[in-house]
């Protein structure tokens, strides 16, 4: 299903790179590793209960560590829903909260979820082939895929920026972005849950 390649080969068409970046740590999230991250834990259930569907990877390139320097990770994150939410990855926020991120968009066609750290702002960026959103420093940021086709981008951010999944593990976002007559709407979580 993965296929290695390599992004500096130009004779790869615009728009299908597909996957992991051979050599590089890759790391997988299946529908069991999302515990508490879909609010239909319901529908959550039975999906799992059926398979455990790989739902993204991401392939981290770490060059170099301290002051200036760069991570990044290429992630693809595959089309479907659990119950009218859009497959989505875990989300977070930086350990060292002041370090913002550049989502480039490869591929496909999905959103950003962007929380202010009280969880009482949200945004929605588009996220797609030739997209780019600024995800800034303090802010919990999750991607979904809103799209029929697997959304593949790349995030770059400080190497001191760090992964705290903790916060959001906790509380989750409080909004969703679930499908209503084709289309991804933006609801409170707790609306969702009472109408749904
Ligand atoms: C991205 C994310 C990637 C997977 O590279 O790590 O989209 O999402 P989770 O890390 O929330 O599982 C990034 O934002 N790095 O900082
Ligand atoms: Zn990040």
């Amino acid at each position: 299903m993965l296929d290695a390649i390599d992004l500096n080969d130009l004779s790869v068409p615009y728009g299908i790179y597909p996957a992991v970046l051979e050599g590089r740590p890759l790391v997988q999230r299946r529908l069991s590793d999302l515990s508490g991250c879909f609010a239909d834990e319901a529908a959550w259930a039975a999906a799992l209960a059926q398979e455990d569907a790989l739902v993204y990877a991401v392939s981290s390139v770490e060059p170099a560590d301290g002051e200036g320097q760069l991570h990044y990770g290429l992630g693809i994150l595959y089309s479907g829903k659990i119950g009218r939410e859009y497959y989505l990855t875990k989300g977070h926020l930086h350990a060292h909260r002041a370090a913002a991120e550049v989502y480039i968009g490869l591929a496909g066609r999905g959103e950003m979820l962007l929380e202010d750290e009280a969880g009482e702002v949200a945004r929605r960026c588009p996220l797609g082939a030739g997209r780019i959103v600024y995800v800034p420093g303090f802010t919990a940021h999750r991607t979904v895929n809103t799209g029929p086709e697997p959304l593949v981008y790349i995030g770059v951010y400080p190497s001191s920026a760090g992964h705290d999944y903790g916060a959001i593990a906790g509380r989750n976002f409080r909004n969703v972005l679930v499908e209503e007559a084709g289309n991804p709407v933006l609801l409170k979580r707790e609306v969702f849950l009472n109408t749904n």
